[in-house]
């Protein structure tokens, strides 16, 4: 705080203030807005005065760094993504506006604990699960790292579905964040653009020009992302669409209230809802619509504010770099072309190269179904002058092909843009990936197979456009904010005090304190304190008490059957089965906790949900297991909970398949927060445990190339079960009905498709995941040794934090260098 400034002045800030003014300006404003003493006050009016006053902070710093930005000219960057998952704001906007301790004064005062108001703030959840979470740490780090940064997204009315759970049974509900209004978002209806739809595309002389049938108003809500321990902040402008013409008063005289209201009907279904199926692409026109929506009043913004500070659209490229997160906002391809062409007159050779200058794109799965493909027909009836520059753009890179490769046919037949397999469709990633100047996967090992599987003709073709960007996680939210004890530790621990939140790799820091007694019952005990607090969730979302000595053993992430949330069910029904068989013998206690959300249409997802559950309602029950053995799925998994959950792990699942998790980004914060990790030898576990050190991580089961091979040789799960009389016995359980005995048949399919196809290789891996399990076991039998290991862990993840991976975009990606920060002394 400048030491001129009186704290008593009347015209303060709220940041300028002293502890004592910032406190009482705080009770002010609640009584203000809510009419009644604080102490009267509800909490969710707590909630709501406390953000508005943050907003209005933030808002003053947007307005600077915006200013600040449009004088030097900076370069910027746009990241375009169809899911932002923000998760709550409070706390986070008052730790980095330095308001965490008049606010807790303020409320204590007032006689609420600081927690409970935190509380009422409704989780922002715009967004799937790794992706759209992603996308929120970016933003963070993007402001924390004080690069020039927009957002854009969707301002959806009903973010990710909230889960029920019934008899076991998953139901969706949706999730009504907007219901009490937003008190973070700033609507700017001065920002608005015309995104059309539809119509036709005439010739004029050599033109072309777009006559959409349909056009939409799309106005701007922008939350302000705040950076920490600076006062620059990143933008997130989400888009809202609002018909041109609200009403239509002829259809209205008339009486005709269906088509009066029609239009307005039409462009609010934009807003509607987030897709909540990350495994498959709907195809259906509505996402399309979403999508294009996104593109088109994002390319407009930041054109308009690029003529507005440069003048001119030849230098775009140099000025604006524009980052896809995956293919969803990929018609940002032949919008920014048709932009350039169309509106501003540009050749087509200089606008794709402004376009291949600015853009850039993340693939983030290689999991063939969820490639993203229109069909032509869709295309040309919505967007009939897109098509046309789609077309273009794959005769220029085709012929580019035929000129490098001119008697390779095959090849030039499997790359066009086009799939012409039946139903004529546009193949979303060529489309990126030929546009862009970079693509990039978000680990190591995702990014050599990505080159060496679904991109790999491109990669042939285009060689130096791949490469790899590790994802990374904040630590501002996942380590300072989530886990205050740890926190505490660290900052008297680490040399530069508060300086890792800005600093991870001073993590690195704690390895000789591996070893330190002291250190070691410190870890511990802070451990323990957020297995209470876990346990205490527990009890009030379920009224299932768990043990916080047990070994806390947690699997949560979305349902997916390369995730192999099954392969952990048969574990832990063989471990339910031995305790069961030598009740006597020395078992070390342990709760499984699972949590997460299945695609509404995936059935088997939701089959494994209602499995898990009739495993957790058989051993929860049984007085032999006499609480050796707790099984939790904790319903509605979601940002805040993750935030109780990873602090309190002893054991982090990360389990899937090799080779088919792309990166993983749970695995970063459970091993931040000292839990040790179970893992496949996939995505970002391969990166962690170099850099922890392999001897303190779990390793077990085939990696990518022995997955390879066993599926080339013609996998027999069968084989394995032959060979195991434990897994026939867990199988045979599941499939007779044992934890369905109201309805025997229930998982016969289920295990049927073990035996016959089992595509993520449960079996194989089923007997090597249980040894290293025993091993597990063993390590949490002695304590201090346990400890020891997971400070290895905390040390090892310095290189997991966004800031380095923003860095590494900034510089080899989108052309704009960060200026180090020095450390603290
Ligand atoms: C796909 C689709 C398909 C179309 C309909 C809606 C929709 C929504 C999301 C997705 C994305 C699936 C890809 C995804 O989330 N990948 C995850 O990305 C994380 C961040 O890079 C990474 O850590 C995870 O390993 C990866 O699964």
């Amino acid at each position: 705080m400048d030491e001129q400034l009186n704290p008593n002045d009347p015209t303060l800030t709220l940041t300028e203030l002293s502890e004592d003014g910032a406190t009482q300006a705080l009770l002010d404003r609640v009584e203000r807005e809510s009419g009644v003493t604080p102490k009267r006050s509800p909490l969710s009016a707590w909630m709501r005065a406390a953000a508005h006053a943050c907003r209005a902070e933030l808002a003053e710093r947007m307005n600077q760094t915006l200013r600040s930005d449009r004088k030097s000219g900076a370069k910027r960057v746009h990241y375009l993504s169809m899911e932002f998952l923000m998760g709550r704001a409070l706390s986070n906007a008052l730790a980095a506006l330095g308001l965490e301790a008049a606010f807790k004064r303020a409320a204590e005062s007032a006689g609420h604990q600081p927690r409970d108001v935190l509380e009422r703030e409704p989780d922002a959840a715009l967004g799937n699960g790794g992706l759209g979470r992603l996308a929120a740490c970016f933003l963070d780090s993007m402001a924390t790292l004080e690069l020039p940064s927009f957002g854009y997204g969707l301002r959806y009315e009903y973010g990710m579905f909230d889960q029920h759970i019934h008899d076991g049974a998953q139901t969706e509900e949706p999730s009504d964040w907007l219901r009490d209004g937003n008190p973070w978002e700033l609507h700017r209806p001065e920002i608005h653009f015309r995104v059309g739809f539809g119509g036709r595309v005439v010739s004029e002389g050599q033109d072309r020009r777009w006559e959409p049938g349909e056009t939409l108003h799309a106005t701007a809500y922008d939350f302000v992302v705040p950076g920490y321990a600076t006062r620059r902040v990143a933008v997130l402008r989400l888009w809202q669409a609002a018909p041109s013409r609200p009403i239509d008063f002829a259809a209205f005289s008339r009486g005709d209230y269906a088509s009066a209201g029609a239009a307005k009907q039409a462009a609010e279904t934009i807003n509607w809802v987030l897709y909540p199926d990350d495994s498959t692409p709907a195809g259906r026109e509505l996402r399309l619509r979403q999508e294009y929506f996104l593109v088109s009043a994002s390319l407009q913004d930041l054109i308009a504010r690029h003529i507005a500070d440069h003048g001119r659209l030849t230098n775009l490229g140099e000025k604006a770099a524009i980052h896809l997160n995956d293919t969803h906002p990929a018609l940002t391809v032949p919008e920014l072309l048709r932009l350039l062409i169309d509106e501003h007159g540009m050749t087509w050779e200089a606008a794709l190269e402004q376009c291949q200058r600015a853009l850039s794109y993340t693939n983030h799965t290689l999991m063939p179904e969820a490639l993203e493909t229109w069909p032509v027909r869709m295309l040309e009836d919505l967007l009939p002058r897109h098509l046309e520059l789609i077309y273009q753009l794959n005769a220029h890179f085709l012929g580019h092909v035929t000129r490098h490769f001119p008697d390779d046919n095959e090849l030039i037949a499997r790359v066009s843009l086009i799939d012409e397999q039946g139903e004529r469709r546009v193949r979303m990633a060529p489309l990126s990936i030929v546009a862009s100047h970079q693509v990039n996967g978000v680990s190591k090992l995702h990014s050599d197979l990505m080159v060496e599987t679904i991109f790999a003709d491109y990669a042939q073709i285009l060689p130096r456009r791949f490469c790899n960007v590790t994802n990374g996680v904040t630590p501002r939210r996942w380590l300072a904010q989530a886990n205050p004890e740890l926190s505490t530790l660290l900052d008297r621990r680490l040399a530069g005090g508060h300086d890792w939140r800005t600093h991870l790799e001073r993590l690195a820091e704690l390895r000789p304190l591996a070893d330190d007694a002291e250190f070691r019952a410190e870890i511990l005990a802070a451990k323990l304190s957020n297995k209470q607090r876990l346990a205490e969730l527990v009890r009030r979302e379920l009224g299932l008490i768990i043990d916080p000595d047990s070994l806390i053993d947690v699997h949560i992430k979305r349902i997916h059957e390369y995730k192999r949330q099954l392969l952990n069910i048969l574990q832990v029904i063989a471990r339910y089965q031995a305790i069961s068989a030598a009740p006597e013998a020395d078992w070390q206690p342990r709760t499984v906790l699972f949590a997460g959300k299945a695609a509404s249409a995936y059935h088997k997802a939701k089959l494994i949900i209602r499995l898990i559950h009739d495993v957790a309602r058989v051993v929860n029950s049984d007085p032999r297991i006499d609480g050796r053995l707790r099984v939790v799925f904790l319903p509605n998994y979601g940002v805040s909970a993750a935030e109780v959950i990873i602090p309190a792990a002893d054991l982090s699942e990360q389990i899937s398949t090799a080779g088919t998790e792309a990166s993983g980004t749970g695995n970063m914060k459970f091993a931040m927060n000292g839990a040790m990790t179970i893992g496949t030898w996939d995505g970002a576990n391969i990166e962690m445990a170099e850099a922890v050190g392999r001897d303190h991580f779990f390793i077990f089961g085939h990696d990518a190339d022995e997955v390879r091979e066993l599926r080339n040789e013609g996998y027999n799960p069968r084989a394995y079960v032959e060979d195991n009389p434990r897994l026939f016995k867990v199988l045979e359980a599941i499939a007779s009905g044992a934890f369905s005995p109201a309805d025997h048949a229930r998982y016969r399919g289920l295990v049927d498709n073990l035996l016959n196809r089992d595509s993520y290789l449960l079996l194989a891996d089923f007997a090597a995941y249980l040894e290293a399990q025993a091993r597990v076991d063993m390590l949490f039998g002695q304590r201090e040794r346990w400890a020891g290991e997971t400070i290895h862990n905390i040390a090892g993840m310095g290189y997991f934090s966004t800031d380095r991976t923003i860095r590494d975009y900034a510089e080899n990606i989108w052309g704009m260098p960060v200026p180090t920060r020095e450390p603290d002394a």
